[in-house]
């Protein structure tokens, strides 16, 4: 299978939506010169057209079609085996001073590397076809929703980009023709899928992105990491509003009152599932509904938070995705969705480790990498970082106000990473300050979206680090001023759905029971949960959760709602630790926090 496929060719009515905007004209010419592809293909989103590049994807062997009944209109990618996730090393952001970038980023020279990286196009695109995919961020009508143009020399690129954002005439007509209107430059091209010519690069000032050597989702479809979090961010904190890794999720009880929570997880920590939980049994009435599964652009209104999802489509882990851990999600991508590395069975349907809650598989498929699998094989047979992508519209759980352009108010947000130990299931923050402490501080164990070790803790900000495109000082800096700009701020909550016993054994067991801990969530949103104080914050008391046809002993619930000294001492010691890695950009209230949870400890 290819990522680098050669040049197509198209009907006339095809691959002409050319904007009448000059300003991208005349940048999409110079992108022309220089990598001179054989002709370019402007989008414009349409079913026909999508149709045609399927069909032509297909013919390239970029895509296989898979077995019409089992998965309709659906389709498997296998990327190079070389290029499976996000390549945090190969990541930079590249401000006219290295202090704007700040301790936490990459940080290269913007002259330099404009300079390297046209280098690299030169006559990239040769043999080849240029597609331009105009997009928009956000609901149409949302006031923070954002055009993007991206150019890339993928078809799975451009059809990936059709289920994650909405494209084509929606983009042109939001832009309109004045050529200083505010858009992202987004520049793809696959190279020669080469690590060693991989680099995804940022030009905040600029509201550019250049990405070359990758065909990963997560370093080319240029919208989501590279536009919606750190493009994003940077454009936030300079016009007053939020961009974050967080889902959001409406939560209704039976009693029809609803709220709405927002929750940073780090990549690959349970947040598409989470956005698409189903309540257990006893919890009857009650609804959870999906705004968003991975990112969240919040502004203020009247004291308040509200929050909108950029993305249009969901592009989430496979492996473990099952009818017992996600039912909505395996109703999402039982159509009209790509798959990327994983397996494909003799029967042309997709298979991953963990899609059968029984644990059973095929007797035979074909691994992410084309090689016989069978049971025996001591081989994953399909990639952990595998991934769909799948169309919002797919999920049956999709919250109605999610197309709203105000967005849905927030009352909590979450706080959560993969812990073994230390923190406990949940608990709340005591105000804004401390929740900003709190996330400035969470951790998690490194999982397999990006490429590196994993299971090692690391301290990830807000599930930010990867994802922050400034200063990560300035970053915690316009937490703080969000807070004094709120009056009726949503309370501030930490999760921990991994917390281990002493066998190894995770003590919670996740998935739709996370909704005890939700209704405790909302319960205090509301002002009716109770709680004891703790040196961390607020914790439920065992009677303060609804615990009912839970099948966990209740010493599992007493330890996961435990708090043991010594362990936090050694959290506070790394929390000092992290501060100081970060070289004095640390907000004073953040170091404040710190000392006051240090001496919380020491009574
Ligand atoms: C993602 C990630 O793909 O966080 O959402 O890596
Ligand atoms: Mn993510």
């Amino acid at each position: 299978m290819k990522d680098i496929a050669p040049a197509i060719s198209f009907p006339a009515g095809l691959g002409e939506n050319k904007p009448e905007n000059q300003a991208v004209l005349d940048w999409v010419r110079e992108v022309e010169l220089l990598a001179r592809p054989d002709n370019i293909f402007w989008c414009d989103g349409s079913a026909r057209e999508n149709e045609f590049l399927l069909d032509q994807a297909c013919r390239q062997n970029v895509l296989i079609k898979l077995n019409e009944k089992k998965v309709p209109r659906s389709y498997l990618h296998r990327s190079n085996p070389n290029d499976v996730a996000r390549v945090e090393q190969f990541t930079f952001i590249c401000t006219p001073t290295k202090e704007e970038a700040g301790p936490t980023n990459n940080w290269s020279d913007p002259a330099k590397t404009y300079s390297k990286l046209q280098g690299l196009l030169k006559d990239a695109m040769r043999g080849r076809t240029m597609f331009v995919i105009p997009y928009i961020m956000g609901p149409p009508d949302s006031p923070i929703t954002k055009v993007g143009f991206e150019i890339t020399d993928s078809i799975y690129v451009v059809l990936s980009m059709r289920i994650m954002t909405r494209m084509g005439a929606v983009a042109i007509h939001r832009l309109g023709p004045d050529p200083k209107a505010e858009w992202n430059r987004g520049t793809h091209s696959l190279l020669d899928v080469d690590p060693a010519r991989r680099f995804i690069c940022h030009f905040p000032q600029d509201n550019a992105i250049i990405s070359v050597g990758s065909g990963y989702g997560g370093n080319v479809l240029l919208s989501k990491k590279c536009l919606a979090l750190r493009i994003g961010s940077y454009l936030a904190r300079k016009q007053g509003w939020m961009a974050e890794h967080m889902l959001i999720l409406g939560v209704e009880s039976p009693t029809g009152r609803k709220h709405y929570v927002a929750a940073a997880f780090p990549s690959a920590c349970g947040k598409t599932n989470f956005a698409m939980l189903i309540p257990p049994r006893h919890f009857k009435g009650w609804k959870v509904t999906t705004v968003g599964d991975d990112i969240a652009w919040m502004q203020i209104r009247d004291g308040r938070i509200y929050a909108v999802n950029p993305e249009n489509g969901y592009f989430g882990v496979v492996p473990g995705t099952s009818y017992r851990s996600n039912p909505n999600a395996m109703k999402s991508i039982a159509h009209d969705s790509l798959y990327t590395n994983v397996a494909l069975t003799d029967d042309g349907d997709v298979w991953w480790e963990g899609k059968n809650p029984d644990g059973s598989g095929p007797p035979h498929a074909l691994d992410w990498r084309a090689r016989d699998w069978t049971p025996d094989s001591n081989e994953k047979a399909a990639h952990p970082n595998s991934r769909f992508t799948t169309p919002m519209r797919n999920n049956p759980a999709l919250d109605p106000d999610v197309e709203k352009g105000d967005g849905v108010p927030i009352s909590a947000i979450i706080f959560g990473g993969r812990r073994s130990d230390t923190l406990p299931l949940v608990f709340q923050a005591f105000d804004w300050e401390h929740g900003v402490y709190l996330g400035s501080t969470m951790a998690s164990e490194t999982t397999a979206a990006a490429t590196g070790a994993i299971g090692q803790v690391r301290r990830d900000p807000m599930a930010m680090l990867p994802f922050c495109g400034y200063n990560i000082g300035n970053y915690f800096r316009h937490w703080l001023n969000i807070g004094k700009r709120l009056t009726n701020p949503p309370l501030i909550f930490n999760v921990n759905w991994f917390r281990k016993g002493v066998h190894g054994q995770f003590l919670w067991p996740g998935f739709g029971d996370n909704m005890r801990v939700l209704k405790w969530i909302v319960a205090r949103c509301e002002g009716s949960g109770g709680a004891v104080k703790s040196p961390t914050g607020w914790l439920p008391a065992l009677n303060d959760l609804d615990l009912e046809e839970l099948e966990v002993e209740h010493k599992c619930i007493v330890e996961l709602l435990g708090i043991d000294h010594k362990e936090w001492q050694r959290e506070v010691a790394e929390h000092k630790k992290f501060f100081d890695s970060l070289g004095g950009v640390v907000p004073e209230e953040l170091l404040k926090q710190r000392e006051e949870l240090e001496a919380r400890f020491k009574i």
